[in-house]
């Protein structure tokens, strides 16, 4: 089975895309062998640059990763590869219709990938899954990786740890400011894009987003700081299309400068360690073996009313340490 696995990872890696939404479709299964086979060769493979695009429904996400698409292969990217990743759906493989729509002028490009993925399944969460697809795509030689995530809350934070640049999108419309300082995404932008700067109010809101910029945590003394630039563009006419590949560029050479890069990706693997740990540990605790026994003795006792589920906790840490 494993050689299978590898002789899928080879057609992958030689362009084969039937091969690639196979794997992409095994990984999300959660199949061992073929992610055994993805962390063999991913360990070796140089790992393309991910761009991450987030910010409220409708804000013209998918409509802007379009444009940048266009953008990126008309200036020399042989492969782009996009992902795009809604918590909120039970769905995923590709049945986001909106996002296969708009990315529908790709359809005939065979330079362009484009994945749905949804909440459903993953083990270790929708942020360990979407880096598994991350990888698989990067290993069938997609540079860079754009991940769009919609949405406004936890689950966009954390799949924006996926990339190594985080473009927030924002639109004039009403509340849109507010939650998004609410909601702390000021705190990941490497680049604020206002997008729908065709509507009225997207001057205050340019000016609402730099006072929240200010507010954000300054990095350890002497590390240097990066500015996130607040940048306005109309998605569905292609205007500042130009200005975010360029502010895209300019963040990865500040990255690059100042040796951010590896430590970013170091702490996404540290990130992934603990999702993949807890969901590992919580998959031993209900299934068989030692410690899944220990576990389902305590279960009883706290369903007998006879052990707190505190205390029941403190004795199975004590099961671990041994
Ligand atoms: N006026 C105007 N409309 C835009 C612009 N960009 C996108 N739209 C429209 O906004 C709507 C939503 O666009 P999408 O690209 O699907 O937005 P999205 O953020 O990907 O949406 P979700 O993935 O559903 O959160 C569509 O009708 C777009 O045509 C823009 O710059 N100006
Ligand atoms: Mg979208």
């Amino acid at each position: 089975m494993l050689r299978v696995m590898a002789a899928l990872i080879q057609e992958l890696m030689a362009g084969q895309t039937r091969a690639l939404a196979r794997a992409l479709t095994l990984a999300e299964n959660g199949d061992a062998q073929l992610l055994a086979e993805l962390d063999a060769h991913n360990a070796t493979a140089p790992q393309p640059r991910r761009i991450g695009v987030t910010g409220p429904p409708g804000a013209g996400k998918s409509t802007l990763v379009s444009a940048l698409v266009k953008h990126l292969r008309i200036n020399g990217a042989t492969r782009v590869g996009v992902v795009a990743v809604d918590p909120s759906s039970p769905f995923g493989g590709g049945a986001l219709l909106g996002d296969r729509l708009r990315m529908s002028e790709h359809a005939l490009d065979p330079g362009v990938f484009v994945r749905s993925m949804a909440a459903r399944g993953h083990f270790g969460g929708l942020a360990a899954g979407c880096e598994d697809t991350c990888e698989l795509l990067a290993l069938a030689g997609y540079d860079p990786v754009i991940v769009e995530t919609v949405g406004v809350g936890q689950s966009e934070v954390e799949i924006a740890g996926v990339a190594d640049t985080t473009v927030v999108v924002l639109t004039p419309s009403a509340g849109d400011s507010v939650q998004a300082l609410k909601a702390g995404i000021m705190e990941i932008a490497d680049v604020v894009l206002i997008n729908k700067a065709d509507k009225p109010g997207a001057d205050r809101l340019a000016e609402d987003v730099k006072e929240g910029l200010e507010l954000r945590a300054h990095p350890p003394a002497g590390q240097p700081m990066w500015q996130p630039p607040i940048l306005q563009a109309v998605a569905t006419t292609g205007q500042g299309i130009d200005a975010l590949a360029q502010a895209l560029q300019s963040h990865a050479t500040f990255m690059a400068d100042h040796k951010l890069l590896a430590a970013t990706r170091r702490k996404r693997a540290q990130a992934r360690l603990l999702d993949l740990a807890a969901a590992a540990l919580s998959q031993a605790l209900q299934g068989p073996g030692a410690l899944g026994d220990r576990f389902a003795q305590l279960r009883a006792q706290v369903e007998q009313g006879q052990i707190a589920p505190r205390a029941a906790v403190a004795l199975l840490l004590q099961t671990l340490g041994k």
